[in-house]
């Protein structure tokens, strides 16, 4: 997979690990590397240039925790940056086995929505669900033989009928095929190779929506097309928000950096990639595992795991230190819920903090709403400026309303998070206070904050 942009990667992490010292000269030698690296694999010039930057800005003047040097750090920096710019979160499509999902695949022609539909069923048969296949293909002879082959492997019902030359007549029928079926609950639409171009097929796609109303449409996109893959992205987004993407042969591209880029740029969810023809050869699409396995992660993980932890030690310091004087910020939580975001059972910890669950708007224990609590709580602070995260009694008016817009929020959720900020804090000091009298460990500390 990627296997050229992998082994250039792989070859600019072999020089910083062989290099005597990590200076100036070097640093600015290996840009050039990365540069080429992704530049070879069709990344976009800016955004390629722009990465650069960023390596070259954090290796040479961040400052570094000490037991940490700066040949690890650069290359933890390289490690984050390149999953940066080849998508930043996971986001795997996740069904409801209780319900009938709809998955809508469609794609210009020879995108591979045919085989993506085998790879999906084969994927998800796996998982415990009963599928069952449209083919509403109506236009390219043989579309629905080739998918009865592709799924013929894994016993999976086909519905077609190649008298019927409308789509949309196609799929309703096998909707009501399948409906009866109460063991079927997912439900996967092939979908017509005719378009070319985007403007068609989306045309083409809100029709057959509208009478299949799908869970998801998937967009298949051939990453072959390298960064041309950013216009059909781009397109798709604006005519369908709730859409998703999967990418296909990016066994066989020299291109694929460059999709995977150009892709993730326009904020479009790739779910899952194909490296390959037969059924098994789908990916969930994951970003720090992908980059991970461009960069042989291997011996790289545990580097990563040192670097974020010498990281956080300082963090933990600094709160420790903050807390010790009584001068919690805004920023000092901003750390300690990032340090947690990490984290896997981010509900379990959020919990423990006194007064965050309510922070939050949520209920405790509810792993879901507290990861969209932590969300909504990074988003508004990540809106505010180095000032306001400093002192938050600065925070009024004006700044509410920017603050709320910045963060995607409401004025009354960004004012609201400042109430219950205020509240912590005076819960801290009360405790702060007790521990003085007592001189005892205070009990329900949050992470980070224990041991103070
Ligand atoms: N190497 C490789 N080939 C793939 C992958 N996915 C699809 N293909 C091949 O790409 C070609 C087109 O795939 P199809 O699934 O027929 O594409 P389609 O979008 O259904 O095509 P139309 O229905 O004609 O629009 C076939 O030869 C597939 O074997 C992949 O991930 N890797
Ligand atoms: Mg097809």
């Amino acid at each position: 997979m990627l296997d050229s942009l992998g082994s250039s990667l792989r070859k600019t992490i072999m020089k910083i690990r062989g290099a005597p010292i990590v200076d100036e000269k070097l640093i600015k030698e290996l840009m050039k590397d990365l540069e080429n690296a992704l530049l070879g694999a069709d990344v976009n010039l800016d955004l390629a240039l722009n990465m650069c930057d960023v390596v070259r800005n954090k290796a040479l003047k961040d400052n570094i925790p000490p037991g940490l040097s700066r040949r690890d750090y650069t290359l933890k920096v390289i490690y984050d940056e390149l999953t940066n710019l080849l998508g930043r979160k996971h986001d795997p499509l996740r069904l409801n086995p209780n319900e009938k999902s709809i998955l809508l695949l469609i794609g210009i022609q020879g995108s591979g929505k045919t085989t993506a539909i085998g790879k999906l069923a084969n994927y998800f048969q796996k998982r415990g669900f009963k599928i069952g296949v449209i083919g509403g293909d109506t236009f390219r002879p043989g579309a629905l033989v080739q998918l009865q082959q592709n799924l013929a492997p894994i016993d999976v019902e086909v519905y077609g009928d190649e008298k019927e030359k409308k789509a949309t007549n196609v799929i309703k029928k096998g909707l009501k095929h399948f409906e009866g079926m109460k063991n079927i609950n997912l439900i996967l639409i092939d979908t017509t190779g005719r378009h070319k171009e985007e403007k068609s097929l989306l045309k083409e796609m809100q029709s057959i929506a509208k009478v299949s109303s799908p869970t998801e449409i998937i967009l298949v996109v051939d990453a072959t097309i390298g960064q041309q893959a950013q216009a059909q992205a781009d397109a798709f987004n604006r005519a369908t928000p709730l859409g998703s993407i999967i990418l296909t042969k990016l066994d066989g591209s020299a291109k694929g950096g460059g999709a995977v880029s150009a892709v993730s740029v326009t904020g479009a969810v790739i779910r899952f990639y194909g490296d390959g023809e037969k059924i098994q050869d789908l990916e969930e699409f994951n970003p720090t595992r992908f980059v991970g396995s461009l960069l042989g992660m291997g011996d790289l993980e545990g580097l990563v795991t040192k670097v974020n932890e010498a990281f956080d030690e300082e963090d933990t310091a600094e709160i420790r230190d903050a807390f010790k004087k009584g001068k919690i910020t805004l920023r000092h939580f901003q750390k300690q819920m990032e340090t947690a975001n990490k984290q896997s059972s981010i509900g379990k910890l959020v919990s423990k903090i006194p007064g965050v669950s309510s922070m939050m708007g949520q209920q405790p224990n509810l792993e879901e709403e507290s990861q969209k609590g932590m969300k909504r709580f990074l988003a508004i602070c990540g809106s505010m400026t180095d000032e306001e995260l400093d002192d938050a009694r600065i925070i009024k008016g004006k700044r509410i309303q920017r603050i709320a817009r910045g963060s995607g929020t409401s004025p009354q959720e960004v004012k609201q998070l400042l109430k219950q900020f205020n509240q912590m804090t005076k819960q801290f000091k009360a405790m702060r206070k007790m521990r003085g009298r007592r001189g005892g460990a205070p009990g329900g500390l949050p992470p980070g904050f224990e041991g103070l």
